[in-house]
Formats: C-alpha cells, sequence, structure tokens
C-alpha cells in the first residue's frame, strides 16, 4: 500500500492491567508478561524491517518502557524520542484504583460499560482525600504541563481526544508529512482517540473498540492524513489472537480475582 505508514502500540500489560485495577494517571511499572510482550511487539516489526525516525510516547513509565523495549529489539534506540502528558491514559478519575470487577458488582455492568467505553460521559471525579490524588498532582512528570488550572480529575473520552489531537495535528503530522517513519506507544483510550478521529468512527462505533496490550498496528494515510483505501488499521500479529486479547479486554469487569492469579502463575 503507498501512502504515510504510521505504527501504534498500546504499552505492554501493566501491573495494574494483571491486578484488574483502574489505573488512569497512575504511573504503575509493566509486568513480567507486559515486558513479554513488549519485546514481542519489538520482535514482530522487526520481521516487518520496521525502521523509525522518530517515537512518541506520554509520560508515564508503561508506555515508555514498551517504546524503549520496541527500539531496543529494533536496534534504532539512537532516535529521538518525544514524551507528552497529551499521550497520556484517560484520566480515570474516582475509579482510579478500583477493582473493574468489584466496581461491576457495585455499580452494575451497564454503569462500568458507560464509565469505561461511553464517549462523553466521564468517571466521577478524584477528590482531594483520593489516595493518589497526591501522588499524581505532584509528579515531576507533568512539569511540562498540563497548567494547574487545566490539570484533570476525571476525562471522558471526548476530553481525552481534546488533549491528545492537538499534539498529533500540531507535533506528530508534520513529522508524518516530512516522510519520517513514526512510532506511537501509549495507552488504550489516548490511541481509541486517535483512531476514532483517523477512521471517523461514530460515537456508538468507537465504544466497540478495544485495543490489545502490546501488539502494533499500522496505518497508511494520504495527504489528508486519512487511511487510504484498505490502510486503516492492520495489527502485526495473527488475527486469532489479536480477537482475543480484544475480547479479554472487554470481558475485564468480569474477572474474578482466580482469573488474576491464574494469569500471573509462571511469573515470579
Ligand atoms: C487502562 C484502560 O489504561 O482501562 O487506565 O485502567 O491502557 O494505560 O492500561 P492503560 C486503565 P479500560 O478503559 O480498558 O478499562
Amino acid at each position: 500500500l503507498k501512502g504515510f505508514k504510521v505504527i501504534m502500540v498500546r504499552h505492554g500489560e501493566s501491573e495494574w492491567n494483571k491486578q484488574n485495577l483502574f489505573c488512569g494517571w497512575v504511573n504503575v511499572d509493566l509486568s513480567d508478561k507486559g515486558k513479554e510482550e513488549a519485546k514481542c511487539a519489538g520482535e514482530a516489526l522487526k520481521k516487518e524491517c520496521a525502521k523509525f525516525d522518530v517515537a512518541y510516547t506520554s509520560v508515564l513509565k508503561r508506555a515508555q518502557i514498551t517504546c524503549d523495549t520496541i527500539l531496543e529489539v529494533l536496534n534504532q534506540k539512537d532516535i529521538p524520542i518525544v514524551k507528552s502528558w497529551r499521550l497520556n491514559e484517560r484520566h480515570y478519575g474516582g475509579l482510579t484504583g478500583l477493582n473493574k470487577t468489584e466496581t461491576v458488582q457495585k455499580f452494575g455492568e451497564e454503569q462500568v460499560q458507560i464509565w469505561r467505553r461511553s464517549f462523553d460521559t466521564p468517571p466521577p471525579p478524584m477528590k482531594c482525600d483520593h489516595p493518589y490524588f497526591e501522588e499524581i498532582m505532584r509528579d515531576e512528570i507533568y512539569k511540562c504541563g498540563p497548567p494547574m488550572e487545566e490539570f484533570p480529575r476525571f476525562e471522558s473520552l471526548e476530553l481525552t481526544i481534546k488533549r491528545c489531537m492537538p499534539f498529533w495535528n500540531d507535533c506528530i503530522v508534520p513529522e508524518i508529512k516530512a516522510g519520517k517513519k513514526v512510532l506511537i506507544a501509549a495507552h488504550g483510550n489516548s490511541l481509541r482517540g486517535i483512531v476514532k478521529t483517523l477512521d471517523n468512527l461514530s460515537d456508538e462505533e468507537i465504544m466497540e473498540l478495544n485495543l490489545p496490550t502490546g501488539i502494533p498496528f499500522e496505518y497508511t494515510l494520504d495527504d489528508s492524513m486519512k487511511p487510504v483505501p484498505g490502510g486503516s488499521m492492520r495489527f502485526l500479529g495473527d488475527p486469532e489472537t489479536v480477537q482475543k486479547a480484544m475480547e479479554d479486554v472487554k470481558n475485564q469487569g468480569k474477572k474474578t480475582k482466580e482469573d488474576t492469579k491464574e494469569e500471573g502463575k509462571g511469573e515470579k
């Protein structure tokens, strides 16, 4: 396919993905499985002979480590890596730190689905006495933004798109148009925001999209930064694995403590 190529990837499984907790702006590490997923993402890109000129990631380490790992596998660690809070995960507000299954048990499946996937209904705000409020607000990683008066206490997908797309339009697009090969390592919902815009998905259609961890996907774009025919989301993974990984993300509200332990088995 002819056009501008962009590769995006959601970070590998994080410690909190593994424990099934709403994470948002909490700066957690990758799990051992997540580190492995990041390496596999690098290997998949190596098979495609991917060569990048610049990489973009969030200020959160789960995305940065994924980005670094991929570039290490590709032996391309010397390219510039631009980090921005605008690529962060959406801020999960008062849900931050809660277990997804317990939240379903408490508020019902429908409400949690609305909080996780609706376009414009935000989660409840993070109050000042929330256990992660201070840690997030005072974190050094936010010294370059957002400005204190605009610092979010919660974000819907709509609000995430509003702060993410200026970065896409002003920083990433010019590089793509200059012919640079771009890698974006970010998060489930910041990437859903970019994908919604690129593919012109309706507010309903985007509800159905669950991005798997650590599986890169490619877009081939025309001059107006829209996918060329057949140039929409192409995963670099076998379709069955991708489908299963997407279903798993969708069903996180049904995961039991035993499931979480099962997945942890075999890890250190
Ligand atoms: C997840 C997304 O973000 O959760 O904040 O818990 O991509 O950083 O792991 P990520 C979180 P869901 O919206 O899929 O519940």
